[in-house]
């Protein structure tokens, strides 16, 4: 499987409900290379352009009132399939129908109020990415862990 890179934010309720640890070490755990990460607040422009799929529905003033309620943590990690990877860890969009083990099923119950967002696929990884961070940003570093987890 090809080392992938994907978007990651941990949404205003993650970061009020002081969980940006855990997860983050939840990641990390799981052999996951962080290779960009800050904190910042999601604009209403930054919204539209990271939900652009979403702005023309009908949860879009809801989902735009969470997301830019309060600070995020952005990250890019990197690893082999990391775009399924991460999105096998969130777990399903509703918390509620999420597996116990995925972070959503393990620290929510709401549909929206869901602690995580990750790159769907490759193609959106790399234009998220490119949404949240410039490319001096994302740092590229060789780690001596990769051969016992990666291989
Ligand atoms: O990739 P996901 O975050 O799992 O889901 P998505 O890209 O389809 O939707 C983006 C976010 O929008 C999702 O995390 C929560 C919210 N959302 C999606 N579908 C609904 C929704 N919020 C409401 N209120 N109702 C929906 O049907």
């Amino acid at each position: 499987m090809s080392l992938q890179q994907t978007l990651i934010l941990l949404k205003p309720d993650a970061v009020q409900r002081r969980l940006c640890g855990k997860i983050l070490g939840r990641l990390e755990d799981r052999g996951l290379k962080i290779v960009a990460l800050k904190m910042l607040k999601v604009t209403k422009e930054l919204a539209a352009q990271h939900y652009a799929e979403h702005v023309k529905k009908p949860f879009y003033p809801q989902l735009e009132e969470f997301i830019t309620s309060g600070p995020v943590v952005s990250l890019i990690v990197e690893g082999p399939g990391a775009v399924q990877v991460v999105r096998d860890m969130m777990g399903k969009t509703n918390c509620r129908e999420s597996a116990p083990g995925t972070i959503r099923g393990d620290y929510g119950l709401s549909r929206q109020v869901n602690l995580i967002h990750g790159s769907d696929s490759p193609e959106s990884a790399q234009k998220e990415i490119a949404i949240y961070f410039r490319p001096e940003e994302i740092l590229s570093y060789d780690s001596t862990l990769a051969e016992w987890v990666c291989a």
